[in-house]
């Protein structure tokens, strides 16, 4: 039976479909988004999928399940999902724990049969993810030198930030070449375009330095070019005003596309998110410590007071 992966485009997706493709050998490599994975199921001709790290998009829910109840389906991910979508698609065996990365769920599905330094992937995913505080993670992290896993995550997290990576054709060769072994630092270019990355994000500090305004508890930025430092650029508005919450906001053609951070660990930023959100007709969610939300031009106001609000 022919095996179709797909995944979410971020690092912990590549590794969840490095490991998965060190599993099925040969499957073809698909990346997707919650926003469309409903749509472009439709192109898959594969009987049998893995699905890694992509989360549920709640409008979708019904529909998805039906889809992918008329398949083989293995389904890993970490996201939030409704209750019923488990039960209504049927057939599909999940993998879901919200407390651990996509990398370590299908790492520890897969473990047995694959070579035993695709643990590696489980760890670079696991951190790119800020997941690695887990038992599994931690254990496997002892076996090995963390200032090099560390430095092979960097080279990954960082090097997909720039043109050259951050198209799914440059992902999905990231994807065969890490299955077949190969480290991120092994990778050519890969790297360099991690220093590159960092040197841009080192000037977005400077620039969020000038330009952050904040409410009493948020910091925020709006109009920033660099639109793949999305999560630094909330963070650093946080950090250069000395607020707890940290939000970037991003003028797309009909929307601003908000991220949020925190230096305060204990907020809880999906549901903010979500709140903030939908009081001014938009949508939010995410992780608790990282989070989105796509709301309406006009209520970029609103939404930062709404969020100040819920922080405070
Ligand atoms: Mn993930």
């Amino acid at each position: 039976m022919r095996t179709a992966i797909v995944a979410h485009s971020d690092t912990d997706g590549i590794c969840s479909a490095a490991i998965a493709l060190s599993r099925f050998p040969g499957s073809r490599i698909f990346f997707s988004k919650p926003a469309s994975f409903l749509n472009e199921l439709d192109d898959l001709r594969e009987e049998s999928l893995v699905v890694c790290d992509i989360a549920v998009n709640r409008p979708d829910s019904a529909a998805l399940a039906k889809k992918l109840s008329a398949r083989k389906v293995l389904y890993f991910d970490h996201h939030p999902m409704l209750p019923g979508f488990k039960k209504s698609a049927k057939g599909v065996v999940f993998h879901h724990d919200q407390r651990v990365s996509s990398s370590e769920l299908v790492y520890r599905a897969f473990k047995d049969n694959i070579a035993p330094e695709r643990v590696w992937l489980a760890l670079y995913g696991a951190i790119a993810d800020y997941s690695d505080g887990t038992p599994f993670i931690e254990e496997k992290m002892r076996n090995w030198d963390r200032r090099a896993i560390f430095f092979e995550v960097s080279s990954i997290v960082m090097g997909i930030k720039n043109e050259g990576f951050s198209d799914y054709s440059a992902k999905r060769r990231l994807v065969t070449d890490l299955a077949r072994g190969m480290n991120p630092s092994d990778m050519p270019r890969l790297v360099e375009s991690a220093r590159q990355a960092v040197v841009k994000e080192s000037e977005l500090y400077e620039q969020v330095k000038k330009e952050a305004a904040s409410f009493d508890h948020v910091g925020y930025i709006i109009r920033l070019e660099h639109f793949g430092f999305r999560g630094p650029a909330a963070l650093f508005a946080a950090t250069a005003t000395d607020k707890p919450l940290g939000v970037a906001a991003f003028e797309r053609k009909n929307h601003f596309d908000i991220t949020l951070r925190a230096r305060d660990p204990k907020l809880k930023l999906n549901v903010i998110a979500e709140k903030a959100a939908e009081a001014v007709g938009g949508s939010g969610g995410g992780h608790p410590n990282a989070a989105g939300a796509r709301i309406p031009l006009s209520k970029l106001k609103d939404f930062l007071k709404k969020a100040d609000e819920l922080v405070g």
